[in-house]
């Protein structure tokens, strides 16, 4: 089963492909030669991962999922939410994650969560899938592996960042992986 991955985050593009196996084969928006900026002025995590669904759908008449991240801190009100991307105004994760530091200092509530979720459109039908891991956000970067806001969140029952870990661990725990496994759950059954 052939199936459009709107994105273009080859590391998510990677993940994904591993959890969902070789049954399915994800093509990324670069293998179907969509450069289109897709709109994503959501805000919510639903709004967002609809939009990506809804623009290809209404383009090229393809079956496809797509997924809106982030990282939603307590502390700060939810956000980066679905500012992660270019929380600093850039999508400079060095000055992202700088600025998520500095506005928390030494705020002793340090809670938040990596949230995805995924809209799917198949078969004439729209249908989402959610995950999320809870952590802390600590007060310097630790670890080189991963991407985005891995180096400062460590996740709930674990001593290391999300940058710390190997693809294998971060992939089985992860806020994406618990929502691909609903995907693919959901698409074996299909
Ligand atoms: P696409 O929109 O092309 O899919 P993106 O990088 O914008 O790629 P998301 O909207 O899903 O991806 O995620 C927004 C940001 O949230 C992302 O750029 C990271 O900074 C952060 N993020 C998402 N998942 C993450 C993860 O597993 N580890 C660390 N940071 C993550």
């Amino acid at each position: 089963l052939e199936l459009v991955f709107a994105t273009n985050n080859a590391h998510k593009l990677e993940e994904v492909q591993a959890m969902v196996g070789d049954k399915f084969v994800l093509k990324s928006l670069n293998d179907i030669d969509c450069q289109d900026d897709i709109p994503e002025t959501g805000v919510t995590f639903e709004e967002n991962a609809q939009q990506k669904t809804d623009y290809l759908v209404n383009k090229y008449g393809l079956y496809c999922f797509g997924d809106d991240s982030g990282l939603e801190i307590d502390a700060l009100n939810g956000e980066p939410g679905v500012y992660s991307a270019r929380y600093s105004g850039s999508r400079d994760m060095e000055k992202n994650i700088d600025l998520v530091l500095e506005k928390l200092g030494d705020n002793s509530n340090r809670t938040a969560r990596f949230k995805t979720v995924i809209s799917l459109y198949l078969n004439e039908q729209q249908h989402f899938f959610e995950g999320t891991i809870e952590g802390q956000i600590i007060k310097e970067r630790k670890g080189e592996k991963g991407f985005g806001y891995d180096p400062i969140f460590i996740p709930n029952g674990y001593d290391k960042t999300f940058a710390e870990m190997t693809s294998e661990e971060k992939n089985t725990i992860s806020h994406r992986a618990i929502a691909v496994s609903k995907l693919a759950e959901f698409l074996k059954k299909y």
